[in-house]
């Protein structure tokens, strides 16, 4: 399955109880791409999510990853994993989810895009581009001017993330990148929908 220019992938809300409706809506807005993502919830609990949002994924043609967890990526039939930076080291990963299963990582500069492309990774998640709240960070976001040396550099999709909101979706898009990930515009917009497809608009309208 290939990431298309321009993707957006929405990541389930940070240890949200309901991710398989939150997916349905952000996948009728348009979301080419889904990464369940849940650091509390126990396995079973996972398992079951997964299984239900793979389907979900099969309806709309979309690609559905799991975040960290493999075991739950191979067992739940999903089409990869993302890894970050301090999970399962890519090689490992690979070795479980075989050669045609979509692997991705979290990275924050060149160096380690370098590094994600050389471990065999499908894709890479470049962020944070602005401040978030989402997730504990340290460091500064990094801005668009990262976006452009990294997807310069390298040959594989390049998904820009933090803070990416419908007021800089086209800025991220015309900086190089191929996609964003979101959780919170679209997580906690009023309509949930309608705030996917005006991200997609905005990338889209960029390209045009
Ligand atoms: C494709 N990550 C970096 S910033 C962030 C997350 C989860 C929070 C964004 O939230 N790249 C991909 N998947 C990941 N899980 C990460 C990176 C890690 P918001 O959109 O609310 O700013």
């Amino acid at each position: 399955m290939q990431i298309e220019r321009p993707t957006l992938c929405y990541i389930t809300a940070t240890n949200s109880s309901c991710p398989v409706e939150q997916s349905e809506k952000a996948l009728e807005g348009g979301a080419r791409m889904i990464q369940l993502r849940n650091k509390t919830a126990p396995g079973s609990a996972l398992y079951d999510w997964a299984v239900d949002i793979q389907k979900l994924c099969r309806v709309y043609d979309a690609i559905f990853i799991v975040n960290d967890r493999v075991d739950i990526a191979l067992t739940a039939n999903a089409d990869g994993v993302h890894l970050g930076q301090r999970d399962l080291p890519v090689a490992p990963a690979r070795k479980l989810l075989g050669k045609n299963k979509i692997l991705g990582m979290s990275i924050s500069s060149l160096a380690e895009a370098e590094e994600a492309v050389r471990a065999g990774c499908n894709y890479v998640g470049l962020g944070h581009i602005y401040p978030t709240s989402s997730k504990q960070k340290t460091g500064k976001p990094l801005g668009t001017s990262c976006i452009t040396e990294v997807s310069r550099h390298i040959s594989i999709p390049v998904i820009a993330i933090g803070g990416i909101t419908a007021s800089n979706a086209g800025e991220v898009i015309r900086a190089g990148a191929t996609g964003i990930a979101v959780i919170s515009a679209v997580a906690e917009a009023p309509d949930p929908r309608k705030a996917t497809s005006e991200l997609i608009q905005n990338m889209q309208s960029c390209l045009q």
